[in-house]
């Protein structure tokens, strides 16, 4: 059970890319081997260690209330049972990433995708696609959340709908979900705190956003996140910060339709930029930065 079935590739004119599985799986829990859960045991412990002080209060007390833990990776059925009760959510099996409608269509119906198969001991720093640990110590705590989990499907739903617009609209909500859900900070009263997925994973990052000189840290702004380009390879040069979940479902009741239009008229930003109008938190150094791999 250690080499975990990778999604597919092949060439293509774009280059060697994910052939995407679509298929819902059941988690073959009996099958995990020793050495899968002592990975989990291994990332949960660094993570935990990090994480606690750095980490938003209603992130780790979820993980808490899910009851994980390092001693074994956790059953879906487990956590189904307390995430349906809690927001009506549920964890699905997948083989990794899904195609973005497919994938859209599940957030849309509470259902988070979460990769069954867990990343081997040779890749305990970084894989490039989201597998268990990702997907469930990063995304799964905080659908325990009321609030958040109400945006996870409102950015479902508008996904399925951007995606009946056009690509460029794709473009423009998948960076509202890249500076949120997956590298997003919040404002607490004792100081700013992660909540995003991507970089709760990520030890480095975890310490990055938070006490580097480097990044930009700039207030939540809907159409200014939705128009910065970002980064796929390296620690985001920019985070923004949100003053509490309430304001990100607050952001997304509005019909995206005429920002879309909008949004199609103008410049995206350099991942890096500050622009007149930010609530800037800090002004980046930029040490560090490479040119150009924007997206
Ligand atoms: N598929 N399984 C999975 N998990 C993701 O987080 C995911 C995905 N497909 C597409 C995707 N994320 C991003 O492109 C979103 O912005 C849509
Ligand atoms: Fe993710």
């Amino acid at each position: 059970m250690n080499e975990p079935r990778r999604v597919e590739h092949q060439m293509t004119d774009k280059g060697y890319v994910p052939v995407y599985t679509t298929a819902v799986v059941e988690q073959p829990w009996s099958r995990y081997s020793a050495t899968d859960h002592e990975v989990w045991a291994t990332l949960f412990r660094r993570q935990r260690d990090v994480l606690v002080g750095r980490a938003s209060d209603e992130f780790l007390a979820s993980q808490e209330a899910m009851g994980m833990s390092p001693d074994r990776i956790p059953k879906f059925d487990d956590i189904n049972r307390l995430l349906r009760a809690r927001t009506g959510w549920e964890l699905v099996g997948v083989e990794g990433l899904l195609p973005e409608l497919t994938f859209f269509d599940h957030l849309a119906n509470r259902r988070f995708p979460v990769t069954w198969w867990i990343r081997t001991p040779e890749q305990l720093d970084y894989l490039a696609e989201p597998d268990l640990f990702h997907d469930l110590f990063g995304h799964v705590p905080l659908l325990m959340n009321p609030v958040f989990a109400d945006y996870m499907q409102a950015y479902g739903r508008g996904g399925v709908k951007a995606h009946s617009i056009g690509q460029d609209a794709l473009v423009n909500l998948t960076r509202l979900y890249w500076y949120t859900v997956e590298f997003g900070l919040i404002r607490q009263a004792d100081g700013l705190r992660i909540y995003g997925s991507g970089i709760v994973s990520s030890k480095g990052e975890s310490i990055h956003c938070l006490e580097s000189p480097a990044p930009n840290r700039i207030g939540f702004d809907l159409e200014r996140i939705m128009r910065t380009r970002y980064r796929i390879d390296t620690y985001q040069k920019t985070y923004f910060v949100i003053d509490s979940y309430e304001q990100l479902i607050d952001a997304t009741r509005p019909d995206f339709t005429p920002i879309y239009a909008r949004l199609a008229e103008l410049e995206s930003f350099p991942a890096g930029s500050v622009q007149p109008g930010d609530s800037v938190y800090h002004r980046g150094t930029g040490e560090g930065w490479l040119d150009g791999g924007d997206v």
